[in-house]
């Protein structure tokens, strides 16, 4: 199969050795679907909710809607690529890897360059809500931006090595990993910073958005691992349940580390806002009166 297949990703070599069951096939399409259409709808909040907030919060709703459509984009064509790599096959009654398809072998690289647009983002974005107390907002964005893309990059490099060389696979995703816990320390620092000195329910909203970057975040070395996961971490297994376990996890990540992490984000420049004196409710009843 190495012969054939190389350096392309394990979803491949399951769709060349056995092939996808009719449940495997469409549950990870489906999941692939609603990837995309989380982003669509979700850019429609974040463009409806900017004036919620003050107007020094509002790049905040921006970055979100920069996200929004780099993501629904990516996610579109991954999941393109999923349904053109595949193909069914009425003897063997599996979806096999694609013999007539002239395009792509299916890749998650899509994904990773998607990343490099959207993680600097994100990690960006909350330095729009919170006032760091006494890091300097240049420092801590240039940190964020070059561990972000570090990561991002050497875990690109990482995955094509899944199923050919185990061991560059792991030496890649160590180094990544080394990158995501500065991020971590990095973003720990920015949130205790930016409980100081806001209402209490803002305060707490920011401790969720922490729980829920550290659990959403984790997920995706989660998926990058999954075929080490299923098959003891000595060879990868080539098998549909990692298969389809790797989509499930990056589209549960996605809609936590963009979507809901955007929307507490509002939640917190809302209450901020709000006790700085502007309180969009009143001020709509104020208009319409
Ligand atoms: C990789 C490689 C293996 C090691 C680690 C990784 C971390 C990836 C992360 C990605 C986050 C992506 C987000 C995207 C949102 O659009 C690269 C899988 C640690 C944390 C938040």
């Amino acid at each position: 199969l190495i012969a054939q297949l190389g350096n392309a990703t394990f979803e491949n070599y399951v769709g060349l050795e056995s092939g996808y069951s009719e449940m495997a096939y469409q549950l990870s399409a489906h999941v692939l679907t609603l990837g995309y259409a989380v982003m669509l709808a979700a850019l429609l909040y974040f463009v409806l909710t900017i004036k919620t907030v003050k107007r020094k919060f509002r790049i905040s709703s921006v970055l979100s809607v920069v996200v929004m459509v780099s993501a629904f984009l990516l996610l579109y064509v991954q999941q393109q690529n999923w349904i053109s790599a595949f193909q069914y096959d009425t003897e063997a009654g599996m979806y096999m890897l694609s013999s007539t398809n002239p395009g792509d072998l299916f890749n998650n690289g899509y994904r990773y360059l998607n990343w490099l647009i959207d993680v600097p983002m994100l990690l960006f974005q909350i330095l729009f809500v919170v006032t760091l107390t006494t890091s300097s907002f240049t420092s801590v964005r240039n940190q964020f931006w070059f561990s972000g893309t570090g990561m991002i990059l050497t875990g690109y490099v990482g995955q094509y090595y899944e199923v050919t060389d185990p061991t560059l696979f792991f030496v890649w995703g160590t180094i990544s990993t080394v990158f995501f816990f500065h991020i971590l320390y990095l973003m720990k620092q920015v949130i205790d910073q930016g409980k100081e000195g806001i209402p209490a329910k803002a305060q707490q909203y920011l401790g969720t958005i922490w729980t829920l970057f550290l659990i959403t975040w984790m997920l995706y070395p989660g998926a990058y691992l999954m075929p080490y996961l299923f098959g003891g971490f000595t060879e990868p297994a080539l098998s549909e349940v990692a298969v389809v376990g790797r989509h499930m996890t990056y589209t549960v990540a996605d809609v936590g580390s963009k979507v809901i992490y955007g929307i507490y984000l509002t939640l917190v420049a809302q209450e901020i806002s709000k006790a700085e004196g502007y309180d969009w409710e009143q001020m709509e009843e104020g208009a319409t009166a």
